[in-house]
């Protein structure tokens, strides 16, 4: 069994040591752990520290192309190197490394495809009340997108299986976190969550400026990833809302008219028909949504199978069954 440790890191020289030194050498039920840094475009020395401190594997980004990229490179690299189980945390110390041999164990057991270290956030000190209660927030919008059940969905302190990256695909360039969960919840992959305590804050967030940075680009991250899996649910709720909404002036209107008051009421009668049309837009361009996504399946099934063809078969380690297609792909 191969774990991959990647670190994605812009400028981490002065907290790297700590996350390499406190990276275990041994988990029970790994024969192999590797650690690989993403430098996305570091101009610090970031590199040489890793090199100094024994890490062997690099990808490297020539300019900064963002901790989504990132994240999806490493992952190339990963696969391509045979991993079987790769474990993500960050550069700043964040997470506590040391509990990354216990990350690992759902997968091994075979419960979960995907482990989230729940970080707790309510005990954290250093965040705010509000941040906290947006905290909360913020993963319960996750989970009801996702169908999942995971207390921290902002967390990075994750494990993936091999069978599990085979089947995310990521598209948005932001906040691949809160994707990567909704993705595993409406792809049916089991996920789970261990209890971790964080480390003391060694930094400011490089990611966000702010909460309401932070708060934007998550929901809108959200959005979309709702958004792909489910768009009818949004214009099929827009249409109705239109629908309800014109009725009410177009009935005024046959009212009017049928009591034969003074006055043409155009107006009624032009609201009520503008909204039928907004609702007609909406189921119109819910179906053609529908189209799209099932077009998407079918073409990331195209890819998984690609992935499969490229990075050697995996088990479906929480069925305990190979993954269609492997016997034949080996
Ligand atoms: N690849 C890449 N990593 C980044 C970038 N910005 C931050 N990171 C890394 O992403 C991780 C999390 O960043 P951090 O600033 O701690 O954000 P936080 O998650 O909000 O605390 C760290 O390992 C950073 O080195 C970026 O532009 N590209
Ligand atoms: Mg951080």
């Amino acid at each position: 069994m191969k774990l991959f440790i990647q670190i994605p890191c812009l400028n981490e020289e002065e907290t790297l040591p700590l996350v390499l030194e406190s990276i275990p050498t041994e988990i029970p039920g790994i024969d192999e752990i590797h650690i690989l840094v993403i430098d996305d475009g570091s101009s610090d020395r970031t590199v040489e520290v890793a090199r100094a401190h024994g890490v062997r594997h690099f990808v490297r980004h020539r300019r900064n192309m963002g901790l989504a990229r990132s994240f999806h490179d490493g992952i190339e690299y990963a696969l391509s190197h045979g991993a079987d189980i790769v474990v993500n945390t960050d550069g700043d110390n964040q997470y506590p490394q040391e509990m990354i041999g216990e990350l690992v164990q759902p997968i091994l057991r075979g419960e979960a495809e995907i482990v989230v270290a729940d970080r707790q956030t309510a005990t954290i000190e250093h965040f705010s009340p509000f941040k906290k209660v947006m905290q909360r927030f913020g993963s319960w919008v996750v989970n009801k997108a996702g169908g999942t059940d995971l207390p921290d969905a902002a967390s990075g302190f994750r494990a993936y299986s091999k069978y599990s990256l085979l089947r995310l695909n990521i598209v948005t360039k932001f906040s691949y976190c809160m994707e990567t969960i909704i993705q595993a919840g409406n792809k049916r992959l089991a996920t789970a969550s261990i209890p971790v305590t964080t480390n003391a804050k060694t930094r400011e967030s490089r990611l966000f400026s702010n909460i309401w940075h932070h708060m934007w680009e998550s929901g809108l991250a959200i959005l979309r990833a709702y958004f792909m899996y489910k768009p009818y649910v949004l214009f099929a709720t827009l249409g109705l809302l239109c629908a309800v909404l014109g009725a009410i002036p177009f009935v005024r209107y046959l009212v009017l008219i049928a009591l034969e008051t003074p006055g043409s009421h155009v107006q009624s009668l032009l609201l009520g028909v503008l909204l039928f049309v907004g609702a007609l837009l909406s189921f119109a361009l819910g179906a053609i949504a529908d189209l799209t996504r099932i077009t998407r399946s079918l073409q990331e099934d195209q890819l998984e199978l690609a992935k499969l063809q490229r990075y050697g078969p995996t088990r479906n380690w929480a069925n305990d069954e190979a993954t269609p297609g492997t016997g034949t792909l080996a």
